[in-house]
């Protein structure tokens, strides 16, 4: 008996689905010869069966799986499509017991041999053309996915219509307008292929679709635009052992190479002070830290670490936070241990009182980071350790937070000097206070004058070496340290990571009851204590603050009502000349300087108007 197409389709898909080739796509001949000069005609009737096989991102892994190191091919993909789809060929015989007139290959491009997949790929309906993007776009793959192999089959009828009908594609005419800018770019250079310009003709592709969930991962994306079969070989066997690709096809850039070997230095000098654990929130810096190793850049051995820590310490205040699933997955690699604290939320405040009074302060910013920090060393006190590492400093030094991201060469440079001054980290202070000693090796001075020295392209720019339309800070630390689990993690400060954000977010809305207006609150809180509170949380802040030094503000180890140098919101002093952010209450900015004049005539504006209202 004949079978039908769709038993065809059934088996094949049985077969090449586990091997990574799941896109099968039946057609008529005759939808496609209508579309193809002559040369790539296929010679059969109109309406017999064609099937086009091809993959997306899920070819990678069955791919490399099967991979040989010992013996790879000039051609590899090419060769292992061939042997899957004949295989899967032979076994339609058995299963369905038919047999193939034909298959041709998609990579075959000598006339006879050759079909026109694009065009193929147009008439079973399953995508649409780009004409800026020179590619067909899948209503689900988008432009990641590739033709392999098409079987044609004599005896057997194709379907009555088209199984599939894409969407007409809706792209942003700027975001086609580019592409076709980034694809004409490659074209005019590509005659002259550098190792350097790989990436030219990814562009396009990844503009067309920004961070498209169907993209190849990078190994399969490196060894698609490679050029020359030794990288192909080294793209597979890196991803195949797991190891870097970061400097396969580019060279590391020199402010990479320079900072990776002044960073390990510096972490073996601390390495010497023996330190016990890692207060490890598993982003990039503590990611660096734990895992960076002595290896050089361009052969990377993820393993021993220079840091010889016995543990890892993480919070965690909502089963929903990151940190804890990046510092597991940092442990289990270095296999430390990790002690991972879960803690609610409630019982995490109750240290508010303690962290306010060591710190000297009710900026909830810092307590909703710093209560995270104090949990974590007195863990540590617990297990009996006496030293700890924190990532302290690399978000400052080497532009971390998004808004540097905005700032030209000039005012990033001199935001950096100036934040190189007033910066301080909550960690020593609390640390010491239980006679733990801590150790941060991004504070050392010779990074800090590192870092100072670097230009905005060293320090912000695309991830590498694919690059997928997101822009990264610390770039330099991401591209010297590839063995970080955390590489390319994106930046997540402490309270997101921990889960303590949710403090800000409406948790302290009925606080300290639903019944007074904030607007009294605010006012008797003047009125009683001469403090402008800002929200309800920064009210929660400051009793518990007030609390800490016995409810007499007098008890706070800072002047008060210095003229010049005084917060004008909370009247304490500020730390230096240099500081223009009140570390007592968290106003900003507290101080004009020519660097935030706008905003601060705006903030004092405001602050006037208010303390105005509370007079009448
Ligand atoms: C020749 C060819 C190219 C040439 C095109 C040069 C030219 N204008 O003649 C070059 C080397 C530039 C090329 C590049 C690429 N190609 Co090409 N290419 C082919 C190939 C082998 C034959 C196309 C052909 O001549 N068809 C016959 C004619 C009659 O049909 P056509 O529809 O008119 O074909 C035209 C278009 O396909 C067009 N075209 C195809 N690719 C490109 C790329 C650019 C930049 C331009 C301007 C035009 C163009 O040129 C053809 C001739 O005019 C097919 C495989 C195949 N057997 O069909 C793959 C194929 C079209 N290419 C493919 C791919 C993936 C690429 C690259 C991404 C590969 C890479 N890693 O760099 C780049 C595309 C860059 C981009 N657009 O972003 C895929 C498309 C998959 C999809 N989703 O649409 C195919 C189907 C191969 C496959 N295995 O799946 N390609």
């Amino acid at each position: 008996m004949i079978p039908h197409w769709s038993a065809i389709v059934k088996s094949l898909e049985t077969y090449l689905k586990p091997k990574g080739l799941d896109l099968i796509v039946p057609l008529q001949v005759g939808w496609y010869n209508d579309t193809v000069p002559e040369t790539y005609k296929i010679p059969l009737a109109d309406n017999r069966l064609i099937v086009l096989i091809g993959n997306n991102k899920n070819l990678w892994q069955p791919f490399v799986d099967a991979m040989d190191l010992e013996s790879i091919s000039d051609h590899p993909l090419n060769d292992y499509s061939m042997r899957v789809v004949t295989e899967a060929v032979e076994h339609l015989e058995t299963d369905v017991e038919i047999k193939t007139d034909k298959v041709y290959w998609v990579h075959e491009t000598e006339p006879g041999k050759m079909v026109a997949a694009g065009r193929m790929v147009l008439a079973s309906g399953m995508a649409r053309l780009s004409d800026e993007l020179h590619l067909s776009v899948h209503p689900t793959f988008g432009p990641w996915f590739a033709q392999r192999a098409v079987l044609t089959f004599n005896s057997i009828n194709g379907p009555d219509a088209p199984l599939y009908n894409a969407p007409p594609l809706e792209v942003n005419p700027k975001i086609l307008q580019a592409v076709k800018a980034e694809l004409d770019h490659a074209l005019t250079l590509s005659k002259r292929p550098t190792p350097s310009n790989w990436t030219l003709w990814l562009r396009p592709r990844i503009t067309f679709a920004p961070t498209h969930p169907y993209m190849y991962s990078e190994a399969q994306v490196m060894f698609h635009y490679s050029k020359s079969i030794e990288d192909r070989h080294k793209i597979i066997r890196a991803s195949k052992l797991n190891q870097p690709l970061d400097y396969i096809l580019d060279s590391p850039p020199e402010a990479a190479v320079a900072c990776r070997s002044l960073i390990q230095k510096v972490l073996e000098e601390a390495a010497a002070n023996k330190p016990d654990a890692i207060l490890l929130s598993g982003g990039l810096d503590t990611s660096i830290i734990a895992e960076a190793s002595a290896s050089p850049i361009d052969n990377i051995k993820a393993i021993p670490p220079i840091m010889p820590v016995t543990a890892g310490i993480t919070v965690r205040a909502d089963p929903q936070a990151q940190d804890a699933v990046y510092a597991k997955s940092i442990c289990d690699k270095l296999k430390i241990k990790h002690l991972c604290i879960d803690i609610p939320i409630e019982k995490l405040l109750e240290r508010v009182p303690d962290v306010s009074r060591h710190l000297v302060s009710f900026d909830p910013m810092e307590l909703r980071n710093s209560i995270v920090i104090y949990e974590s060393l007195l863990r540590a006190k617990k297990e009996g350790y006496k030293c700890v590492v924190t990532g302290d400093g690399a978000d400052e030094l080497f532009a971390g937070y998004s808004f540097y991201q905005s700032m030209d060469e000039e005012k990033l440079a001199a935001y950096r000097q100036q934040i190189a001054k007033i910066m301080r980290f909550t960690s020593s202070v609390l640390a010491a206070s239980m006679g733990i000693r801590v150790i941060s090796p991004f504070l050392d001075k010779r990074v800090i004058d590192f870092a100072l020295s670097l230009q905005k392209k060293d320090l912000i720019g695309e991830r590498s070496p694919v690059p997928n339309g997101q822009t990264h800070g610390k770039l330099v630390l991401r591209r010297a340290f590839p063995e970080a689990t955390s590489q390319w993690r994106a930046k997540e400060p402490i309270e997101q990571g921990s889960g303590t954000t949710k403090l800000r977010m409406g948790y302290f809305d009925n606080y300290p009851d639903t019944n007074t207006p904030f607007s009294t609150l605010q006012a008797d809180c003047y009125a009683t204590h001469r403090v402008v509170i800002r929200d309800r949380e920064h009210l929660y802040f400051f009793h518990h603050f007030l609390e800490a030094f016995n409810n007499d503000l007098n008890n706070v180890p800072l002047q008060r009502f210095e003229k010049e140098d005084s917060c004008p919101a909370c009247g304490f002093a500020l730390p230096s000349k240099d500081q223009d952010f009140c570390v007592t209450c968290g106003f900003w900015p507290a101080r004009t300087t020519t660097a935030n004049k706008a905003s601060a005539d705006k903030a004092m504006a405001q602050l006037t108007s208010l303390l105005d209202s509370f007079k009448l």
